[in-house]
């Protein structure tokens, strides 16, 4: 990976307020009550903690007729100048994406998906120059496809890796830095990540596994105190907790509550 971009943070991202109906929103377990006003309360704490880190925050309002709708990660992945709106694989999340389509309008040139293809941005693991692309319940393996075509107009490679656990990809493993990867242990097969020279970490918390990495720092879940000890022990980085737990009930966590737009000439994930 020595020929990419340099990593920085990203100087934007594009969020979406929490609908008053979250506790509708697609799930796994629902053994759970979720309170939509302490999600949103959280909400508004993790915009200010991108604030606080220097980003501009994009806050696109909420829509009560798409109870996921603050999971925006789904809706689109940005390959560099280029970005896909995708077809949620959920049929409840697919209205979602048109405000996002015209939220995004003004930094990326966007290409749409059709059925029968489906893809949520919660599959898209971006490490420098390479997408790997979780094929799961959500992802379809035209809808990686389509995803390999348009990421080769900004030189990306992509990865396809089978998601055997959990929603997304992404709730298996993330970046906690550039070439560094945790992951919830045992839920993967880390073999084409160790293969691109990522290090991996394994985790113990399964909501551990879904940082959210800007630059130097590396946002992880209140939930995730053994995780958040462990990367603290790293040298260059800086933890910041963060307490998503409404968000967990509904099978989020850290990256699924933003859209990142890397800076023109960098990546970031
Ligand atoms: C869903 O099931 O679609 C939402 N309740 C959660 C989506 C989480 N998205 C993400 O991690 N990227």
């Amino acid at each position: 990976m020595s020929d990419r971009l340099p990593f920085a943070a990203p100087l934007t991202v594009l969020v979406r307020d929490v609908a008053s109906n979250m506790d509708r929103c697609e799930r796994e377990n629902h053994s759970q009550e979720i309170d939509a006003a302490r999600a949103r309360t959280q909400h508004d704490a993790y915009v200010k903690t991108l604030n606080d880190l220097g980003l501009d925050v994009h806050r696109i309002p909420a829509d009560d007729t798409c109870p996921d709708c603050c999971f925006i990660e789904d809706t689109a992945v940005i390959t560099g100048k280029n970005a896909v709106v995708t077809r949620p694989g959920a049929a409840s999340r697919r209205h979602e994406i048109a405000a996002v389509r015209s939220g995004l309008n003004q930094w990326c040139t966007l290409h749409t998906m059709e059925a029968p293809l489906t893809l949520d941005g919660g599959d898209v693991l971006r490490a420098g120059n390479r997408l790997f692309v979780g094929t799961s319940s959500r992802t379809n393996p035209q809808g990686a496809e389509f995803l390999r075509k348009i990421a080769a107009l900004d030189g990306l490679d992509v990865v396809v890796v089978n998601v055997r656990g959990g929603l997304h990809l992404k709730s298996s493993c993330t970046l906690a830095g550039p070439d560094h990867l945790v992951h919830f242990a045992g839920s993967l097969d880390i073999t084409p990540f160790r293969d691109a020279g990522l290090r991996c970490t394994p985790v113990i918390e399964p909501f551990g596994a879904n940082v959210l990495v800007l630059g130097p720092v590396v946002l992880v879940s209140s939930r995730s105190p053994a995780t958040a000890d462990l990367l603290s022990r790293e040298k260059n980085i800086a933890v910041r907790l963060i307490d998503v737990s409404e968000f967990h009930k509904a099978d989020g966590a850290l990256t699924c509550l933003s859209i990142r737009i890397p800076r023109p000439g960098a990546w970031c994930t």
